[in-house]
């Protein structure tokens, strides 16, 4: 949010912010189901201060349901191809659906078998990766997430965009805390920020992104407008971006990030491809207790001078709108009540 965006915060519950997303999606196509997994998906991040994935989000949703492109009436068909792997099919449906309906048996395959992988195809995901992990940390477990996206991200040594901003998320158990989480793209900033940057007239940080020509730029809007964003951390993102498109797509059967193409559904924004989940019981584990460990490290971190966890300003931002409601622009609500 921009200082001049901070000017006209107002706040509401979270219970209203997610009523509100509710009806904005059941009106434009999604089922009651679907709409509700995603009205608390958005509502959290925005709650929790993610803005690139809050109600920022709604014109993209609602445009890419105007456009055909996602069924937002889809019901995902589940199927257990083995001990401990779950596929589903989102039938051109979101990904966030598509989980929630094979959450409880990905969680007693985990519990039974110790690890568990969740492989979820022809799906499109919108949004940000860690509600998809962090209820697994809550429960005791340990998940790993990543989703590929659109092509927009150079591999490192490459000269044209391959990879999307394919993000990792992680969340695991701490003894007397919240759970550890990290979600991060493995592009040097997410498209939404960019997006984000370009609409509140901002330069980017050098090394973020390249223009049409292949030549480096800090304008967001040279990125959007035909360039391209870059790994973080040159070959060593590359590669993790590489994994993202072997496990979310390669092993999944979704799509990579090069291979649909929306152009004859104006509109559309959200990357058709797939996810993958791996969530492992860490009772299974020898030893006094995985959540007594991560405390030891938390601890230790915090020793040697760490101030800030991953994960911890979203707790912080969620703890305030607990309090005092969800904080919202003067301008979102405005949006939110004309979508
Ligand atoms: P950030 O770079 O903002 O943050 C990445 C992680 O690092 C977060 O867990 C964050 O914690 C943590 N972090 C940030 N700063 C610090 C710090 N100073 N010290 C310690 N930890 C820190 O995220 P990205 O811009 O890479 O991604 C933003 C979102 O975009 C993600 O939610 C991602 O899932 C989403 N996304 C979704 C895509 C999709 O296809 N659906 C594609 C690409 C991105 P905290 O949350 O507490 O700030
Ligand atoms: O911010 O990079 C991003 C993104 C892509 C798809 C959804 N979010």
């Amino acid at each position: 949010m921009s200082s001049s965006d901070t000017a006209s915060i107002t706040r509401m519950p979270f219970d209203d912010l997610q009523r509100l997303l509710q009806a904005i999606f059941q009106r434009h196509g999604c089922s009651p189901e679907v709409a509700s997994v995603l009205a608390h998906n958005c509502a959290s991040a925005q709650r929790d201060g993610a803005h690139s994935h809050g109600v920022f989000r709604m014109p993209g949703y609602v445009s890419t349901l105007a456009s055909g492109w996602v069924d937002g009436q889809a019901q995902p068909q589940v199927s257990e191809v083995a001990a401990g792997f779950i596929s589903v099919d989102a039938r051109g449906g979101f990904a966030q659906p598509a989980l929630a309906a094979a959450r409880e048996r990905l969680e007693d395959k985990a519990r039974a078998a110790g690890i568990a992988v969740l492989a979820i195809h022809n799906s499109h995901h919108f949004a940000a990766l860690w509600p998809d992990v962090e209820p697994f940390a809550e429960a005791g477990l340990i998940a790993l997430s990543v989703v590929n996206s659109m092509t927009c991200v150079v591999p490192h040594g490459a000269h044209k965009p391959l990879f999307g901003t394919n993000p990792i998320a992680f969340a695991a158990p701490c003894h007397g805390a919240a759970p550890i989480v990290f979600d991060m793209a493995t592009s040097a900033m997410a498209h939404g920020d960019v997006q984000i940057a370009a609409r509140a007239g901002e330069q980017l940080p050098p090394g973020t992104g390249v223009d049409a020509a292949g030549q480096p730029t800090c304008d967001p809007r040279a990125v959007l407008d035909g360039g391209a964003l870059l790994p973080f951390g040159g070959h060593k993102g590359s590669a993790l971006s590489m994994m993202v498109e072997l496990l979310a797509a390669g092993l999944t059967g979704g799509h990579f990030s090069w291979e649909f193409d929306w152009s004859r559904h104006p509109g559309a924004k959200t990357p058709w491809t797939g996810q993958l989940l791996i969530v492992i019981d860490p009772s299974k584990a020898s030893g006094e207790g995985f959540a007594l460990r991560s405390q030891r490290l938390v601890e230790q971190m915090h020793a040697a001078g760490l101030t800030r966890l991953p994960g911890q300003r979203r707790f912080q931002e969620r703890a305030i709108a607990q309090r005092q409601g969800v904080a919202l622009t003067q301008a979102e609500l405005t949006q939110l009540r004309a979508l």
